[in-house]
């Protein structure tokens, strides 16, 4: 079990790939802190895990962050890693992406990767040691359509990953981003986007549809002790949809 007696913290847990991925990190020993802008999710998430913990979180509203991992430091005394999953994945033309749809976007999914960071690292460096895992996304690498302001951000988080790699790795925190490829989550399964599966199942190397499970495995390992060597990189898990 490659996360025994490490706190994790994992936004957007209530459902989609941040649930896969709150239950794999469990099942490697890990306490994990289930946080969503979904509160009755988070407690069902949380509930099926041993020693997991339910949050009411906004990720994009610094008061909910600091209170978020307030309850976590209280609860445990430490975060060993935080998995930055939580974001809104819209289906939306380019032709109707307004100012206020872009801010949304722009604040949920690159601002809340920033403020739940700016809030874990401190703990992080007095212990010298963590790992942040941002979920980014493949459409930075494929240029997916009817998501601009969302890959926009999404490239957003895979330049703060690098950057902010090189200047916390004295410290002993990694931080790294994945990139999934299209996945049957909740969210793409209730969009559009589930029209897509069989295009671009096309494209990938392995033909067949992406799961959360098959997402899970990779952000386990960069949560772990095991990773201690990767830091500052983007891994695509999208069965080869992308090559980078
Ligand atoms: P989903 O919609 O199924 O789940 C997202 C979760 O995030 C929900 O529980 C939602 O309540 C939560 N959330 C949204 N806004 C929040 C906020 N402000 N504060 C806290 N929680 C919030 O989505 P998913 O498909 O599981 O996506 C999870 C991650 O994977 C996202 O970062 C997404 O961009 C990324 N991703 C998904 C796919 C895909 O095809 N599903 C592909 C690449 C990347
Ligand atoms: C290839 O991140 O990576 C659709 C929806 N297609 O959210 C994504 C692909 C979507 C993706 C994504």
């Amino acid at each position: 079990m490659k996360l025994q007696d490490r706190v994790v913290i994992v936004t957007g847990g209530a459902r989609g790939i941040g649930r896969a991925i709150a239950r794999k990190l469990a099942a490697e020993g890990a306490s994990v802190a289930v946080a969503d802008i979904d509160g009755a999710g988070a407690e069902a998430a949380a509930a099926e895990l041993e020693r997991g913990m339910a949050i009411e979180a906004d990720v994009s509203d610094p008061g909910s962050v600091t209170a978020m991992v307030k309850a976590v430091l209280d609860q445990h005394g430490r975060v060993d890693a935080l998995v930055n999953d939580a974001a809104i994945v819209p289906f939306i033309p380019w032709a109707d992406v307004d100012l206020e749809h872009w801010r949304k976007l722009i604040d949920t999914n690159l601002t809340g990767v920033y403020l739940c960071t700016r809030a874990v690292w401190e703990p992080m460096k007095e212990a010298g040691y963590g790992r942040i895992v941002n979920i980014a996304s493949n459409t930075v690498l494929a240029g997916t359509p009817n998501m601009a302001a969302y890959v926009a951000a999404k490239g957003g988080v895979l330049g703060f990953t690098r950057a902010l790699a090189t200047e916390v790795g004295p410290d002993g925190i990694t931080v790294n981003a994945v990139a999934p490829g299209l996945t049957a989550s909740e969210g793409v399964l209730e969009s559009p986007h589930k029209e897509a599966f069989e295009f671009v199942q096309s494209l990938q190397a392995i033909p067949r549809r992406g799961e959360p499970d098959d997402i899970a495995p990779t952000v386990a390992f960069l949560c772990s002790e095991e990773s201690g060597w990767v830091t500052g990189q983007l891994i695509a898990v999208d069965g080869g949809h992308t090559r980078n």
